[in-house]
């Protein structure tokens, strides 16, 4: 396991800064650092793009995930396989990184039915915008595997609003007393649409939550890839030798809009968000790669020619399909139309 770099308040990093913090280290080899480099390169593009096409008028309301790609693709690369990810509207994309073709994420932000994917097909839950209601998914999904005496585990990801929702709290505590093999994934970008963390929660850290609960509390540097595959990786080893659940807050910060339809400038603070993107996950791992010698300008720019290409096909493979019938909007909703609808 990486040795991490002690921080400030507990909070767990690996990329230094390349100056004044050390860099820790990682047991990951150069290939390996590299996959997780095209995630995130994937992730990045997937997410710029979108916005593009939301204002081009080529998708619908869109939830951007800027600056959060390296708690998606930290956690996803400590995932086996096997493993079954409960994404929210802000991990739409994560399916991307089991092989998920952008046209169906796409899709699914242009209200086309062939944006729902079979979940069993890439161990990807469906999208859930209702806040904190797939959190119990996650875990009666772990708990249920481990009493079929299978090795696979959960991840849910969820916000700092979250936390504040019942269901998290029934999830968290089932877990917990069922010892079911999960990993709850908050990312806490510190806002909940317009409501800031200070007005969310009394808690110190929200990592504090997991005492209430009876299982551990790990607080990771959001921003910091390596870091969050590290404390992913430890928490899945727990759920697999069968010890439980665990919590992990990635501390994040969302600077972008919540969603293609939010004005922020209405409610943040525009400095601190200077700040936070001069810092952003992508450039901080760049950087550490390059120091590594890892990492070369021709490297960078095949890797992300190769997602843009892939992100054009997307586009236009998703605009090509046909229209889908307005019936559909009804066929999973009725078993049994009600006359009203049969006969209008
Ligand atoms: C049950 C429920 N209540 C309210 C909403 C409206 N809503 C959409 S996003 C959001 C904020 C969620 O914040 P957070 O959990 O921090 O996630 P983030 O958007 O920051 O990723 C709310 C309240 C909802 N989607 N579902
Ligand atoms: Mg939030």
């Amino acid at each position: 396991m990486a040795q991490v770099v002690p921080a400030e308040h507990d909070l767990r990093r690996v990329i230094g800064d390349g100056e004044a913090v050390e860099d820790g280290e990682v047991e990951l080899g150069e290939p390996e650092l590299l996959e997780l480099y095209r995630n995130m390169v994937l992730l990045r593009t997937y997410d710029e793009r979108s916005l593009v096409y939301h204002r081009q008028g080529r998708i619908g309301t869109y939830a951007i995930f800027w600056g959060h790609e390296a708690m998606q693709a930290g956690a996803h690369y400590a995932l086996a396989d096997e493993d079954w990810i409960f994404p929210s509207y802000r991990e739409s994309a994560i399916g991307l990184l089991r092989g998920m073709p952008p046209e169906v994420v796409l899709s699914w932000w242009r209200g086309h039915p062939a944006g729902w994917w079979d979940p069993r097909e890439y161990r990807v839950a469906a999208i859930t915008v209702p806040i904190g209601t797939h959190v119990p998914h996650a875990v009666g999904f772990a708990w249920g595997a481990r009493l079929k005496g299978e090795s696979a585990a959960a991840l849910a990801f969820f916000g700092d609003g979250a936390t504040s929702e019942g269901a998290f709290h029934e999830g968290a505590n089932f877990a917990a007393v069922m010892r079911a093999p999960v990993v709850l994934l908050c990312n806490n970008n510190q806002w909940a649409i317009s409501t800031p963390l200070s007005a969310q929660t009394r808690a110190e850290a929200l990592a504090d939550k997991a005492v209430g609960y009876g299982m551990p509390g790990v607080r990771v540097d959001g921003g910091d890839v390596l870091a969050v595959y590290e404390a992913v990786s430890e928490a899945l080893a727990r759920a697999r030798a069968g010890e439980g659940p665990t919590f992990i807050e990635a501390l994040t910060y969302r600077c972008a809009p919540h969603a293609t339809a939010d004005d922020p400038t209405a409610y943040w603070d525009a400095a601190r968000v200077e700040v936070e993107r001069e810092n952003e996950c992508f450039g901080r791992y760049d950087r550490y790669l390059r120091r590594l010698g890892v990492l070369t300008d021709a490297l960078a720019d095949e890797i992300r020619a190769d997602a843009l290409e892939r992100m054009k096909a997307g586009i236009a493979a998703a605009e090509a399909l046909p229209p889908p019938e307005p019936d559909v909007v009804f066929d999973h909703a009725y078993v049994d139309p009600p006359p009203t609808l049969r006969d209008g």
